[in-house]
């Protein structure tokens, strides 16, 4: 299938005098980092602007000149960091590595679609997360977990590809500042379990080679039971000497035959994955043994935190599965080796569009911890509701923990500020596929691009990014951007409104989570309840009931474990609550549902409405693609609604107090 650009299209028009008056461009560009960035400069040039800077290689003629870009070596700068500053009327990239030049370009090309001014330009940014990466769920038959816009591009009946489009997507990635990837699922099992065998090494060999000269490093799912499952070992025991010798050789190989390999991400114990709990043994044990193998090679071992008991009896009211992570994670606080990252998804259940924040953040001290968020809008639409998520994400890292007195939210310790940590960042479940745009709903590409950006640098809006995504994807026009800014601005709120209330989450059918089904996860084994009765709905997560409040430190502790100071938009995952109490907005949770129910459809028909405003206005491929998603979220809305607000009538027996239409 065919690929577009995304924001990477060029096809605005930059007018600007001053960016047209650039003739030349001082470069080296024998490092292939470096030639992957100039071209991406003269690309930026030739289609924005229908000019070809002059390229030069000699960089002391650059004194005498005005109208060029040139790059200068400033060793104090850190890696990935960059300074553009206009010296003489030339714009000078500083940076101390290829990748700072790299990160330097993108971010000019930005200006220049932002139509900034050259004159006394000067911006130094270095990245605030060290890692800043993309988890794929990518199977190799070709299809994708969770995957909502096509097909996998790295995989397909038990193959790797290495197309043209995936230098595309290293340029989309470098140029937000994503500098590493995951590219299968998680749930490594047949064919993928053989990814660390010769089968696969040339292919592999040749996208890290991709990867690398865009400053991204190449990881891999592994399959924790490996020795077993390639019939090599009769055991995966982390403390058996010949398992750890297993590994200590496959590590040997595999990092000598693929070159710019950053490690391993590995789910284990959890969802039906192997993992050291068969041996009874712990999960540092299983972490270490590995990161001890694949140390020597500057090997890291990202360790997933997703671990819970998914057989959970309806009668148990203490088991609950947002305390499972903490509590198989806290004990081993300060247990892991020092290239071994615990990778801890934003909320304690499972990508819901309202949660609290993971009570292991601010809990771990001495353990090196990435943030895992879903840009593949599991829960959230699946790319078919527009759902911008980078609004969730902010709050998410400006939660303070009071792990410290100073630098205490979760953006401090996933940028390593709260415990001095450099092996840290944040992870995003990738929302791509082979579809033509990418991402399936046009404007989930916000999302990817929202993702980068962030994690580089999270003192950047919502807004900010959004609109900038914007005019870098569709241009300059006023009411294009006045109109999609409305829309993902207001897309998170909506999708919300229209969803399970008050953060109780899990209202999905069961299994592939799309639209309604209020009673699908409560008769369903996997202990994700919303206890529902005729008096009221929610989990009582306080000390009167499963104790998970308290798992947080006070503050938040206290704020949550009491109705009373909890916030709305979580009373009903902490509390169970009668039908008839006041939330701290001063309307009753009945009514609240209702409300928002009956709202959020309203906005939704407002976002379409001036979506529909756009014909012309937009690329005709884009409009019609988003046309249809819109058209599917207005019908989709409605079914929530209606499923929703019936089934809290019938429930409750108290009737809308605006005597709307409830079925
Ligand atoms: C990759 C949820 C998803 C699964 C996913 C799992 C995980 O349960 O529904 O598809 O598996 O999370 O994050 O490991």
């Amino acid at each position: 299938m065919g690929f577009e650009q995304a924001w990477l299209s060029y096809r605005m028009n930059v007018e600007a005098g001053e960016w047209k008056g650039i003739s030349k461009i001082y470069a080296d560009s024998r490092n292939p980092i470096m030639k992957n960035a100039v071209s991406e400069l003269q690309k930026a040039f030739r289609e924005m602007m229908g000019i070809e800077p002059v390229l030069c290689s000699d960089s002391r003629e650059v004194k005498a000149d005005t109208g060029s870009i040139c790059f200068k070596l400033d060793r104090e700068r850190k890696a990935e960091g960059y300074h553009i500053y206009e010296e003489d009327g030339n714009v000078v990239i500083a940076a101390s590595s290829e990748c700072g030049w790299l990160y330097g370009v993108f971010e000019l090309i930005r200006q220049m679609q932002m139509e900034s001014s050259i004159k006394g330009m000067n911006i130094e940014r270095e990245p605030v997360m060290p890692l800043r990466m993309l988890n794929h769920w990518d199977n190799m038959d070709g299809s994708i977990e969770r995957g909502y816009s096509g097909n996998s591009f790295f995989f397909d009946k038990d193959e790797i590809l290495v197309e043209e489009r995936i230098v595309t997507y290293a340029r989309l990635l470098a140029s937000v500042g994503i500098n590493g990837t995951v590219i299968n699922n998680v749930n490594v099992k047949d064919a993928a379990t053989w990814l660390i065998t010769d089968r696969y090494f040339e292919k592999l060999s040749q996208l890290s080679e991709i990867f690398a000269d865009y400053g991204i490093k190449l990881f891999l799912s592994l399959n924790y039971a490996a020795p077993v499952e390639l019939g090599e070992l009769d055991s995966a025991d982390p403390l058996s000497e010949e398992v750890r010798a297993w590994w200590k050789e496959r590590m040997k190989l595999v990092f000598t035959q693929i070159p710019n390999l950053g490690g391993f991400l590995i789910k284990a114990d959890s969802e039906g994955r192997p993992g050291p709990f068969t041996y009874g043994r712990t999960h540092a044990d299983g972490a270490n043994m590995l990161a001890e193998a694949a140390e020597p090679y500057g090997g890291l071992i990202i360790w997933r935190c997703f671990v819970y008991n998914c057989k959970q009896d309806w009668r148990d009211y203490k088991t609950d599965r947002a305390r499972s992570g903490y509590d198989n994670f806290i004990e081993l606080d300060g247990t892991f080796r020092d290239n071994v990252i615990l990778q801890i998804k934003n909320g304690p259940m499972d990508f819901q569009v309202r949660e609290p924040v993971h009570p292991l953040f601010g809990a771990l001290k001495a353990t090196n911890q990435m943030l895992e968020v879903q840009i593949a809008q599991e829960y959230t639409g699946q790319q078919r509701h527009v759902c911008y998520l980078i609004p969730m994400f902010k709050e998410i890292l400006s939660f303070h923990t009071y792990a410290a007195e100073v630098n205490d939210t979760v953006e401090d310790i996933v940028s390593g500020k709260t415990f001095k940590q450099t092996k840290c960042g944040m992870a995003a479940v990738a929302n791509t596929g082979n579809d033509e745009n990418w991402t399936g709903h046009d404007l989930a590409a916000a999302n990817l691009y929202g993702f980068g950006r962030l994690a580089f640098d999270p003192s950047v809006t919502a807004e900010e990014l959004a609109g900038e995504w914007i005019i870098r994807t569709f241009g300059k026009d006023k009411e294009v951007r006045e109109t999609l800014l409305f829309i993902l601005m207001n897309s998170w709120r909506a999708y919300e409104m229209y969803n399970a209330p008050l953060g109780i989450g899990w209202m999905v059918n069961p299994s592939y989570h799309y639209g309604p089904s209020v009673d699908g996860y409560e008769y369903d084994r996997w202990g994700t309840y919303h206890r529902a009765d005729h008096i009221g709905i929610g989990v009582d997560r306080s000390h009167h009931g499963t104790g998970y409040a308290g798992l947080y430190r006070e503050p938040n502790a206290s704020m949550y474990d009491n109705p009373e100071s909890c916030p709305d938009e979580l009373l009903l995952f902490f509390h169970h609550m009668p039908y008839d109490h006041r939330l701290r907005s001063g309307k009753t949770v009945i009514q609240h549902i209702y409300d928002t129910h009956f709202e959020g459809v309203e906005l939704v028909d407002e976002m379409v409405k001036r979506f529909e405003g756009l014909e012309g206005k937009l690329p005709d491929k884009a409009y019609r693609r988003m046309l249809e998603r819109f058209h599917h979220q207005k019908e989709h809305s409605r079914e929530w609604r209606d499923q929703i607000n019936s089934y809290f009538y019938r429930k409750s027996g108290i009737a809308d107090e605006k005597g709307r239409k409830i079925y």
